[in-house]
């Protein structure tokens, strides 16, 4: 017994030099080597969310604006007056279509318009990119009572907007150069035509490159071929755009 006894003090005090060496870390020679890995688990960083409420409104007289496309990127721009249009921009200024244009590979971040945008009418936009700042902004938009006009901005800088400020703006509109301006109603697929004119096309027969639009003649302006009247004329600013920080 007093051997078994011996045994269970030894055992004993064994037990007492780990507890020691693990919450005192005593590391004298004699202590049991007891090593014990320490998994440290750092805390998931939180996303840093960059947000932008982008306010629109349409300026003109009866020129709907297809679903805005709204993009934020770091490089590029999406148009260049002077050079051909994407493919992606020539189908948006001929058809309305955005999905092309919002899924560049320019793109960080895009966010669609829920649908037309009517004359006098303003939508509000959000888009947010995460965890990466970004410089630039573009929005683009068809006037539908158009072959192939459409307004907008591309590589705004916004890359010294701070949280809560605004960036207010004008934009004029552009011809993207892909549709000759014809005005006939076969080629037009707003509500000037109920809908019935062509969207896209890949044929280029206009001038195939960018310009600051020169505006539509009308009917009443003797083009006779004309679908539009004076009321679809756009010599002014078309959109007025706010772009701010939220986040
Ligand atoms: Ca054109
Ligand atoms: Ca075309």
């Amino acid at each position: 017994m007093t051997s078994l006894n011996n045994l269970r003090k030894t055992s004993l005090s064994a037990a007492i030099a780990v507890s020691i060496a693990l919450v005192g870390c005593g590391g004298g020679s004699d202590d049991p080597v007891v090593e014990e890995e320490v998994v440290v688990v750092p805390p998931a960083p939180t996303p840093v969310n960059y947000s932008y409420e982008v306010k629109v409104l349409n300026l003109t007289v009866a020129q709907p604006m297809s679903p805005l496309a709204v993009v934020l990127h770091n490089e590029g721009e999406f148009w260049k007056i002077g050079e051909a249009a994407s493919v992606a921009l020539e189908n948006l200024a001929e058809s309305g279509a955005n999905t092309d244009f919002l899924a560049d590979s320019m793109a960080l971040a895009s966010a669609s318009g829920a649908d037309l945008l009517m004359p006098g009418a303003t939508e509000t936009v959000t888009v947010t990119l995460v965890d990466t700042m970004p410089t630039s902004f573009t929005l683009a938009t068809m006037l539908v009572n158009t072959n192939d006009a459409f307004a907008g901005i591309t590589a705004k800088d916004i890359s010294n907007l701070a949280v809560d400020e605004s960036i207010s703006l004008l934009t004029g509109s552009y011809d993207s150069g892909t549709e000759k301006n014809s005005e006939l109603s076969a080629t037009i697929p707003g509500p000037a035509t109920g809908g019935m004119g062509e969207g896209f096309n890949e044929e280029r027969d206009d001038v195939d490159v960018v310009s600051m639009h020169a505006g539509v003649v009308t009917i009443d302006d003797g083009l006779s071929q004309s679908v539009l009247t004076e009321e679809h004329r756009f010599d002014n600013p078309t959109l007025s755009i706010t772009i701010t920080r939220v986040e």
